[in-house]
């Protein structure tokens, strides 16, 4: 007999499927999209439609492990959990007695978006040892910094409205990768007529099936946005009405792009002036027009005020009225969580009136080797929620978290660092400089996951973690506006546990005796959210339970949620600011503006790296999984025909991408698919990947972005050559 336990996609994707497991004998055999979701509507991506190969692994660990081998080698032997906690908690405790506990450095992010297994158990325990706080920026701060700065909230146009959009604008994102139920919407408009184009350096899958594909020089959107702008207010395709209600700052946004006419833009975006102008008018004059972005171009040193900028568009022609106009970049501010009760900010403790440092991650290598003081703490900004944590695409406000005094922030080691939910040594920039970090002597390293990723080859102790249908959750997501409840479906794996039963049992470890600690995941569950906030009104967590999803009450118009018709933005004045007081005063250009890429085009390193994900990947996640990897080859390198010539290589050749950080070796692939200047490499295989050597982010970069302390992967300069 099977049965059918309801579920909810825990990957870091917009979409937050409602899945199906299938479940006969105690085993899972299948895992489908919820049909009842109307976001999923029965489809689910490859790699989760495959969820099995994951669950049930052959590679998958077991038991704890403690390390045998050197560090990086792999090498572990099994050790009962008793052992593993125990020795935890010992050198947890030697470290705080020597250093302080601000030497033990939580690094986790996405790999599980639930609310409980992202942050909620592991948040208690390490802010009542007064760990250090992490910054989780390596995704989406810049993004959600910008479009707050704009908007003043992380909502946008609902994904199911885009099949009724006559005009969609694709810029810098591909869904078909990333965000297939998106496409769908996207193909269900191209079928009724609508237009389709895409921003980007690269020809993806998406932009491959798109009317006009707009292949911008990285990193320069904010410039071709400035240009729409331009045509927009010289042509006058502008909706005065909404502007005047709706809009703070026109007649000094109108100053500013005057001085952007799409002939300064072409020259920065390396695309035509009549490509500009055309873009603007089909903009301009098309009500029901939404834009897509993601986060493509906030991964550039400008990408904040990018992602700001680009905002903008919406507000001048009033696209925000329609339902299927505006522009989706994020929902996750959507939801009323419960984030100080999950986890406990108060719980930290306060030496000389300040609260424990925070460490950047996307600057992991600097922070390992302590001797740098940039990665550690920063005056950063966020979006004013008031926690203390993030997910993709929602981050910290750091503002009251007060940072060490400037001269002790580089200078106190980190001496032990817990990884869970991520993998660092793949996913994060400076690929080599982490690795030092990781292959530190005097580093204790514990790893918490379902595989030896290429960070757990580093640890000392490993520990077996659950996945989605071993344990229950609640999930929100940063695509739709739907909650969606994932419930326990199968025995866990071995003597795998899930995040928060681990960090339980570790507070117990440590003597820890709050009460907190013995809270139970049903009741994180149902304390996740804030039942009694007007988004959630007239709905119940027993609604929840029995259909397995709920949508948040917002104002919708032609049955989808259209969050700003009537303007209503979240900002300081209520308005969609082209002028912002808050940039101001944080000392940036209060107006949209244009900031170049931290790397510039040198003689040594004259191309642009641009490492966005292989669709069958989930970033690091399932690149271990054979069946999936196997359709998308070994890593290549994707040059421009002109660029392949110019410096004698051919296809299939053999060929070293190298810049001052770090070295690949891999072979080429030549194609017009990436444009001129730009080589493009998916991510997403692991490291040591058969026929190729070194790493994709052994080359990127641990600069920052402008807002929001955000990573930048694709700001990175290098150079291909023959072997
Ligand atoms: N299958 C799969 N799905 C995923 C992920 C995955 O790894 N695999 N990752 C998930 C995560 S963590 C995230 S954050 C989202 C990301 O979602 P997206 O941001 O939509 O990421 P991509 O689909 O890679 O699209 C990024 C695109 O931006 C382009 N790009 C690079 N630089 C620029 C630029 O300067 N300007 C413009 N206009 N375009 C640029 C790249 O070529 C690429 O095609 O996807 C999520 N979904
Ligand atoms: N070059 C380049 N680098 C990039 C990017 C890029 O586009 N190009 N994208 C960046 C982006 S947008 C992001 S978000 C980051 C992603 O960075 P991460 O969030 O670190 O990456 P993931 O691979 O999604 O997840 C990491 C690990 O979490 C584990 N995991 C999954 N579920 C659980 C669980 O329940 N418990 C525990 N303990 N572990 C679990 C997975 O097995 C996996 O090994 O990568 C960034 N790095
Ligand atoms: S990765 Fe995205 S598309 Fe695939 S099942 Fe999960 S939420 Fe759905
Ligand atoms: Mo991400």
């Amino acid at each position: 007999m099977t049965q059918i336990i309801k579920g909810a996609c825990p990957h870091d994707c917009p979409d937050t499927c409602a899945l199906e497991y299938h479940v006969a004998d105690g085993k899972l055999i299948e895992v489908k999209g919820a049909a009842s979701h109307s976001v999923t509507a029965g489809v689910l991506c490859t790699k989760v439609a495959k969820y099995p190969l994951r669950t049930y692994h052959p590679t998958r660990i077991k038991t704890p492990l403690k390390r045998v081998g050197a560090k990086g080698e792999g090498k572990f032997v099994p050790i009962s959990w008793d052992e593993a906690l125990t020795t935890i908690a010992s050198k947890f405790k030697a470290i705080v007695g020597e250093h302080g506990a601000e030497a033990i450095l939580p690094y986790s992010y996405a790999g599980n978006m639930g609310m409980l297994q992202y942050g909620s158990m592991d948040r208690r325990f390490f802010h009542a040892i007064g760990a250090s706080q992490l910054d989780r920026t390596i995704c989406a701060s810049a993004g959600a910094a910008g479009l707050t700065a704009t908007l003043g909230s992380r909502i946008g146009t609902d994904v199911e409205a885009f099949a009724q959009s006559d005009l969609i604008i694709l810029w810098g994102t591909n869904p078909i990768t990333s965000s297939v139920h998106l496409w769908t919407r996207c193909q269900e408009a191209k079928r009724r007529g609508a237009k389709l184009i895409a921003i980007d350096p690269y020809r993806s899958l998406s932009a491959e099936k798109c009317h006009q594909w707009l292949p911008i020089n990285p990193g320069t959107d904010a410039a071709l946005a400035l240009a729409m702008m331009h045509v927009l207010v010289r042509d006058d395709l502008l909706d005065h009405e909404y502007i005047a209600s709706y809009t703070l700052g026109f007649d000094e946004l109108k100053g500013r792009v005057a001085e952007w006419s799409p002939e300064r833009a072409a020259a920065i975006c390396g695309i035509g002036a009549d490509e500009i102008e055309a873009l603007a008018k089909a903009y301009g004059g098309t009500k029901k027009a939404a834009i897509r972005l993601n986060y493509g171009m906030q991964r550039h040193g400008g990408g904040g005020m990018a992602v700001r900028t680009v905002a903008c568009l919406p507000a001048l022609t009033g696209a925000w009225r329609e339902a299927s106009g505006g522009l989706l970049l994020s929902t996750s501010g959507a939801y009323p969580m419960n984030l100080a009760y999950l986890e406990r900010p108060d719980l930290m403790p306060m030496r000389d009136g300040k609260l424990p440092r925070m460490v950047n991650m996307s600057a992991l290598g600097d922070a390992l080797a302590w001797s740098a003081p940039s990665p550690l703490v920063r005056e950063g900004w966020g979006e004013g929620d008031g926690s203390t944590s993030d997910r993709s695409d929602l981050r910290s406000s750091p503002s009251p978290l007060a940072p060490l005094p400037p001269g002790e922030r580089g200078t106190r080691p980190i001496k032990a660092m817990f990884v869970y939910n991520s993998n660092p040594a793949a996913v994060a920039p400076d690929g080599n400089a982490v690795l030092r970090g990781l292959a530190r002597d005097d580093l204790f390293t514990v790893v918490h996951d379902v595989f030896i990723t290429d960070t757990a080859r580093y640890a000392d102790i490993m520990l077996p973690a659950t996945t989605s249908p071993e344990h229950d959750d609640i999930n929100r997501s940063y695509g739709h506006y739907d909650l969606v409840l994932n419930r326990r479906a199968i025995d866990p794996v071995g003597e795998s546990l899930p995040n928060t039963e681990l960090f339980r049992r570790l507070a117990k470890a440590m003597n820890l005796v709050d009460p907190c600690f013995d809270e139970t995941d049903e009741s994180l569950i149902q304390h996740a959210f804030d039942w009694s906030h007007k988004s959630l009104a007239g709905q119940s967590f027993e609604t929840l339970e029995r259909d397995g999803v709920l949508r948040l009450n917002y104002p919708k118009k032609d049955g989808f949620i259209t969050p700003f018709a009537e303007g209503g933005f979240g900002t300081p004045s209520g308005k969609c600011e082209f002028y912002s007081e808050t940039l101001a005063q944080r000392g940036f250009d209060p107006l949209p503006t244009y900031i170049a890429p931290h790397e510039a085009e040198t003689p040594e390193f004259p191309l642009a790296l641009n490492t966005p994900p292989a669709r069958n990947a989930m970033n690091s996640t399932f690149g271990n999984i054979e069946e999936l990897a196997k359709p998308h080859g070994p890593p290549t390198v994707q040059l421009n025909p002109a660029d392949a010539a110019k410096r004698g290589i051919v296809e299939g050749q053999t060929v070293r991408v190298f810049n001052h950080r770090g070295v690949m070796k891999l072979p080429v692939a030549v194609t017009n698919g990436t444009r001129v200047g730009v080589a493009t490499i998916l991510w997403g295989h692991w490291r040591n990947h058969p026929g190729a050597e070194g790493f994709v982010n052994d080359l990127t970069s641990q600069a920052l972005t402008d807002f929001g302390g955000g990573a930048t992967f694709y700001d990175c300069r290098v150079e291909v050559a023959a072997i």
